[in-house]
């Protein structure tokens, strides 16, 4: 399919996505592929108004009614798979077969949100006062504000989307500027849902397209009740604190820096499969990626040739086209990052294996790389630092105790594994003493969790949780109710207050 069929098969009319200022390319071969008109300031406070009234309409239909909406939602994400995910393909440069993966992400989230629209289930609690009852019970917040990456620029907003809806709250969504055409086109899906559904007021869902000055507005409205931000540290830092000003609720997915221990009684094969999956998946551009590789010195040299072997051969090329496993890069800067960050590991006694800039001859605007492993004498500053980029930084240890320690010095929190069949080892990983991160497996690399469990880190990953488990309740407001049914007035902590 030629750029604009895929376009036109997201039903995005014939000039539709042109006359703007704000340019849209693919990072497939960096050309041109829209030009959008972006929100004015005083555009955006008009979107956040109009929020605000589909809060006050929306709160009040009934939690498994929601759901409703959020079923209907993954009926057409289900209709949509093969045209959204090739639109994300185009769009983030990501491989179909994972643009496909994304949407089916966005379909399991739909589902779990409706099962959920029937459990936002509270406390009952023991009064100490006689005739007393005590419950926590759960309310909408209001307008929920999304923040999104171009790496995943669909999923993360359906995590936050449809749990948001089923809670009641409205949601204002302000995709990365490299990825506005696949929000515009879950936007039209999201209105063939509410069509279907009949009653829901208007505005549930509102897109905003513009860059960093229209974030500043949205995050520092004290109407928009939550703030849901994925992408950079650097970005979740700047939005935490305007957040915070005005106390609002932030719900922080940042940087990631996320390591595999490959122990002595590994199972090295599955390793290898893990290790290349997670390492070079989505060319190095996955929050949950894996950047480091921290292993025993007795498998080292049985473990790392195999790695170099499968590295050669992997098929770098058109992410739209089948076979292909690594796409390119999003853009000239993430080439130029990844070229400065591997100097930099050479400079600190890294040897570089890999790495070079790819297919600069049939695609001379795009950003295509090879994946690169970089063997390091230890774990340097670079190393520490998340690049956005395929580099996997390799390090020997002896005791599982080391390991445990490397892999938890850095800044970054996000996600980590350990593989082995040594279930003293496993257990000691994910015990108190073992990874401080949001997520920890074993036996299974950094990235690609399901959407069942509560996603997210801690340290400068931002600490937020979103997706499964009990991620729902940053998107509710508790409350603490004690009913008196008795005909006395007890107070609690037994004081006496005779008038
Ligand atoms: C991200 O990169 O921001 O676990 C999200 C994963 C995906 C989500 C990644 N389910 O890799």
């Amino acid at each position: 399919m030629t750029f604009q069929e895929i376009l036109a098969a997201s039903g995005f009319a014939q000039g539709e996505l042109e006359g703007g200022a704000m340019d849209v390319h693919t990072p497939v071969d960096g050309s041109r592929i829209a030009s959008l008109q972006t929100h004015s300031e005083s555009q955006v406070h008009a979107v956040i108004a109009r929020g605000r009234e589909a809060f006050d309409a929306w709160r009040k239909v009934p939690a498994p009614r929601r759901g409703e909406l959020v079923r209907l939602l993954g009926a057409e994400l289900r209709a949509e798979k093969e045209n959204l995910g090739r639109l994300v393909t185009l769009e983030c440069g990501k491989i179909y077969q994972e643009g496909l993966g994304e949407v089916q992400e966005m379909i399991d989230i739909c589902d779990f949100a409706v099962g959920l629209s029937r459990q936002l289930y509270g406390l009952t609690i023991a009064s100490e006062r006689p005739g007393h009852a005590m419950r926590e019970t759960w309310h909408p917040m209001g307008v929920c504000g999304v923040i999104s990456a171009f790496n995943f620029p669909v999923a993360v907003w359906s995590w936050n989307t449809a749990i948001a809806l089923v809670c009641g709250n409205p949601v204002i969504w302000k995709p990365s500027e490299k990825t506005p055409l696949t929000a515009l086109s879950c936007k039209k899906i999201f209105d063939r849902a509410v069509a279907r559904f009949g009653d829901a007021p208007d505005d549930l869902l509102q897109v905003l397209v513009g860059g960093r000055e229209v974030g500043d507005t949205l995050v520092s409205s004290p109407d928009v009740a939550i703030v849901s931000a994925t992408g950079s540290t650097r970005m979740g830092r700047a939005v935490g604190a305007k957040v915070a000003e005005r106390f609002g609720r932030c719900i922080l997915e940042l940087g990631g820096n996320n390591a595999m221990i490959v122990t002595g009684s590994a199972d090295l094969e599955m390793a290898v499969r893990a290790i290349v999956f997670s390492a070079v998946g989505t060319a190095g551009q996955r929050c949950t990626s894996l950047r480091r590789l921290i292993v025993h010195e007795g498998v080292y040299d049985a473990l790392v040739p195999r790695l170099k072997e499968a590295y050669s051969g992997l098929p770098i090329g058109n992410p739209l086209e089948e076979g292909v496993l690594v796409g390119p890069l999003i853009d000239a800067d993430a080439r130029a990052g990844m070229q400065t960050a591997l100097d930099q590991a050479q400079a600190a006694g890294g040897t570089v294996h890999g790495g070079a800039a790819a297919l600069t001859d049939s695609y001379p605007d795009a950003a295509y790389v090879a994946p690169a492993i970089v063997e390091m004498p230890g774990q340097s500053d670079i190393v520490k630092h998340e690049t956005f980029a395929p580099i996997l930084y390799v390090m020997k240890y002896s005791e599982l105790e080391e390991a445990i320690g490397i892999q938890n010095a850095v800044p970054q929190g996000l996600s980590s594994c350990i593989f082995t069949t040594d279930v003293r080892e496993a257990e000691e990983f994910l015990s108190d003493v073992g990874s401080d991160c949001g997520i920890a497996n074993v036996n299974i690399g950094p990235s690609g969790a399901e959407i069942g469990g509560a996603f997210g880190g801690e340290k400068e990953t931002g600490g937020g949780r979103e997706s499964g488990s009990d991620a729902w309740k940053g998107y509710m407001r508790r409350q603490t109710n004690t009913v008196n049914y008795s005909r006395e007035l007890p107070l609690a902590q037994g004081i006496k207050f005779d008038i």
